[in-house]
């Protein structure tokens, strides 16, 4: 009997610098970035410890821990290939060798918890067209936000982040917990996306666990486009907070499970500088990477979607 393929989908990131041009023209739809949104984007990312993009080997970690998860769960019955959605490998590639090793049936997840139409949606539909295309049997699964093990590994980070907070600040009070997430087009809320509920649920699990009663949901990284994002943005709620006389902020980005550009230079660089000029102390919750609860999540996931093939 042939194995199932998995196939593990992830964001994406540039090779190299002057990847980056392609990159965004891909993330625009085709269109390419002004000059000036180029040399912004640039700029971040060489801000980011001089131009690297952790997200490509953190990637690599994470399909890499998963297989030797399932290994573990069910030796032998399953084979992990990547598919990223604004590089390469792309999804329709990692489908395509799915295809050219004689895999007929497989599992597909998205790194990152929480199901919109606009994200964990569209992964869904192209790996989903490339493999009727291919006649491979597939199934998804669309959201673990509320897996007891990812729960567990985000409230262990949320109480080893506010012992670090507390060291940092001096003990300053009150400290605030800040859950995070990627913001999105206000135009979601039209087609009742869940994705605003699935985020608060995983918050309000998460503070329930680590024993947090002082928390609110806020968001991040908003696209540069004209339209209206989803808000308010973390920039804004550090300003509010600052109003209100919190001194300390840990913040939470639920939405994401790897160290990357939103995180390291969104909420390292900017959001803790904008922290420090208002007089506040600002830390953040360690990433997922490869912890160990996080791949039993993947794992048992992809068991439990392997049902519905
Ligand atoms: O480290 C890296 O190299 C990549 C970091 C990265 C992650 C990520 C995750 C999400 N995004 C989501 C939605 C959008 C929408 C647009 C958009 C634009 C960008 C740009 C960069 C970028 N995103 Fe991203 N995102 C990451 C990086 N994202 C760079 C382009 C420049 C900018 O705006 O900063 C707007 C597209 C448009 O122009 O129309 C929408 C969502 C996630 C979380 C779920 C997931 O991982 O898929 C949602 C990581």
């Amino acid at each position: 009997m042939s194995r199932i393929g998995v196939l593990v989908m992830s964001y994406g990131t540039p090779q190299s610098l002057d990847d980056i041009e392609a990159y965004y023209t891909h993330i625009r739809r085709g269109n390419a970035p002004t000059p000036e949104m180029l040399a912004d984007l640039k700029g971040r990312y060489e801000a980011i410890v001089g131009g690297v993009f952790p997200l490509r080997a953190n990637t690599d970690g994470q399909v890499a821990s998963l297989q030797d998860k399932l290994e573990q769960l069910a030796p032998g019955q399953y084979v992990c290939y990547q598919g990223l959605k604004h590089a390469v490998p792309y999804i329709e590639d990692g489908v395509q060798q799915m295809a050219a090793d004689g895999i007929v049936e497989a599992v597909g997840i998205v790194l990152a918890p929480h199901y919109s139409t606009m994200s964990v949606g569209t992964y869904i539909k192209r790996a989903q067209a490339q493999a009727e295309e291919l006649g491979i049997r597939m199934s998804f699964v669309e959201q673990y936000h509320l897996h007891p093990k990812l729960l567990q590994a985000l409230a262990e980070r949320v109480k080893d982040g506010l012992e670090r907070l507390a060291v940092s600040s001096g003990g300053a009070e009150p400290v605030k917990v800040l859950f995070s997430a990627h913001s999105l087009p206000v135009r979601i809320r039209e087609v009742n996306d869940p994705y605003e509920e699935q985020l608060l649920a995983t918050s309000r699990e998460v503070a329930a666990q680590a024993g947090v009663a002082d928390w609110q949901f806020t968001w991040q990284s908003a696209g540069r486009t004209r339209e209206p994002w989803l808000g308010p943005d973390i920039l804004e709620t550090l300003q509010e907070l600052n109003e209100e006389g919190v001194k300390g902020v840990l913040v939470a980005p639920v939405g994401f499970v790897s160290d990357h550009l939103e995180v390291l230079y969104d909420l390292d660089l900017e959001a803790k500088s904008a922290a420090a000029k208002l007089g506040m102390t600002l830390e953040r919750i360690a990433m997922l990477n490869r912890d160990p609860l996080y791949m039993e999540t993947l794992a048992e996931s992809i068991i439990e979607a392997k049902r519905d093939l």
